[in-house]
């Protein structure tokens, strides 16, 4: 079995002594004023929460955004602070950017153009010439402050998804040593997708910088080889495992993402999780059977309106759940400044009221809705409590709730059902599938979840908790370490 142990020992063999660098947009740590000082909090990030256990183990660099507005206060003149704040065990590097930069490179071409172009969720991607401008701007910002880092030393550079398509290339002409590597976490559209971006040419150059580009699964790999054959002049090996592109070679690697499974169980089973389960239950109005799950960031490719929508349908075709029942959906804001997002945050008041309207009986109503950002503990006290999980992203990488909800579910008494538009649903086989986009079929999943007889609901979590527990972060990790090893 994978563990941080493993892994800190694999990263001193394989690594040596070389400097291990994660470049990411999102940090990992955000410092806050508050009306009590400044405090340090954890964004709702999945690609931030995969990736600390590893930085944690390798004792290397993460360079980040400084997006927290007590960022510059805690950092010295480099920008560097020491982090986990209770606990340091790496340094955090803050990258600063001004509010053009943030607004047009962020919001602008990574969050307008880059997530609905490689997200399959009907939103049609908007290309600005200032936002790609600012893009490349950005990217090189970030090259700049890697190059300072490294200097003339040897380094392993792991570069994190589609906010620094550019940066794999600029490293590969400020530190020709490095190794560089990038995940993609997100998915990879097909040719046809791809081919409306402007900027496609651009991109691609950039990617192939790297030594070693990966992705979740198989499919998405094969959507990028496709991509590139279509629209550079390179050269796919057969299986389609690497490219060759001006003499270099790029590998083209499937290596799916996962959660801290012993963490998370082990902070599920703490006694204080049965308080804090007892404790949301008076916060929320919860009942204690025949609870429904959702968490996500408030994103349109979350498929969070179907997922309401299909409550409706199971409360339509199943009156006598009526006041027996509840749905929490737990949904912080994201991206606020993309209009896109602000007019899903409307899309969704409007549905939960809808369908609150249609079933309210007396002071009893079926969705129970939480727009906020709740402490981790919470979550996983919630994944315990939850009779099932809803994730039904539209289209989603991989998706880390699913995982989570599984490594929580220490009672081995929850049903997970999970789109199959997610990378997940390629592991997790014994959750219940279901299409979102079909929303009575959805409903009638809900019920079959809340009739499947306890037998049932066991030996399907029982094997999926197998299952991630065996695939967990450190082996992600460990098998990008191994990898990339094998680069240098
Ligand atoms: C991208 C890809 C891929 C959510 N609400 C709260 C909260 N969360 C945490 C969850 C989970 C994370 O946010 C969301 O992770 P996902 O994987 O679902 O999605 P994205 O953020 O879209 O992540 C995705 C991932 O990268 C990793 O590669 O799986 O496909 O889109 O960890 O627990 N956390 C807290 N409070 C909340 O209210 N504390």
């Amino acid at each position: 079995m994978h563990t941080k142990e493993t892994l800190r020992q694999e990263i001193r063999q394989i690594l040596h002594n070389r400097l291990f660098i994660v470049v990411s947009n999102r940090e990992p740590y955000i410092h806050h004023h508050t009306e009590n000082g400044i405090v340090c909090t954890r964004p709702a990030s999945g690609m931030a929460l995969a990736l600390d256990p590893v930085v944690q183990a390798s004792r290397g660099l993460w360079v980040a955004h400084g997006s927290g507005d007590a960022d510059r206060e805690v950092c010295d003149a480099k920008g560097r602070v020491r982090v986990p704040p209770e606990k340091p065990s790496f340094t955090l590097k803050r990258v600063w950017l001004n509010e053009e930069q943030e607004t047009n490179y962020y919001y602008g071409f990574s969050n307008s153009a880059l997530w609905p172009l490689c997200h399959i969720a009907y939103r049609r991607p908007t290309f600005q010439q200032v936002q790609w401008e600012s893009y490349q701007e950005v990217n090189q910002i970030f090259a700049d402050a890697i190059a300072a880092e490294v200097g003339n030393r040897k380094a392993f550079i792991f570069v994190q998804d589609y906010h620094l398509a550019l940066l794999p290339r600029m490293l590969k002409q400020r530190v020709p040593q490095a190794v560089v590597a990038q995940f993609w976490h997100i998915p990879w559209p097909n040719p046809e997708v791809f081919r409306i971006c402007p900027w496609r040419h651009e991109l691609l150059d950039g990617l192939l910088g790297n030594d070693l580009l990966s992705f979740h699964t198989r499919f998405h790999c094969l959507n990028f080889t496709e991509t590139v054959a279509n629209e550079v002049e390179a050269r796919p090996d057969q299986e389609a495992t690497a490219i060759i592109y001006q003499g270099s070679i790029t590998k083209i690697r499937s290596i799916p993402i996962s959660v801290d499974f012993s963490a998370i169980e082990k902070q599920a089973s703490r006694p204080e999780t049965l308080e804090r389960m007892e404790e949301l239950r008076r916060r929320y109005g919860l009942p204690e059977k025949n609870l429904g799950l959702g968490v996500d960031r408030l994103d349109y490719t979350k498929g969070i309106t179907e997922r309401i929508e299909a409550i409706g349908s199971f409360l339509d075709h199943h009156p006598e759940y009526r006041g027996r029942f509840a749905f929490f959906q737990v949904a912080p804001p994201s991206r606020t400044r993309v209009e896109e997002y602000r007019r899903l945050a409307e899309e969704v008041d409007q549905v939960v009221e809808r369908v609150n309207d249609r079933h309210r009986q007396g002071s009893w109503q079926p969705i129970l809705y939480a727009k906020e950002h709740l402490e981790q503990p919470d979550l996983y006290a919630l994944y315990r409590m939850a009779r099932f999980c809803v994730v039904s992203s539209l289209h989603d990488g991989m998706n880390l709730v699913a995982k989570e909800f599984i490594a929580a579910n220490v009672d081995e008494n929850g049903v997970l059902l999970l789109s199959r538009f997610t990378g997940s649903m390629r592991q997790l086989s014994d959750a219940l599938i279901v299409n979102p986009y079909a929303v009575d079929e959805l409903g009638e999943k809900i019920h079959q979840a809340l009739e499947m007889d306890a037998g049932e609901v066991r030996w399907r979590m029982r094997r999926l908790r197998e299952g991630v527990q065996v695939n967990n972060i450190y082996k992600w990790a460990s098998t990008i370490v191994h990898k990339i090893g094998h680069l240098s």
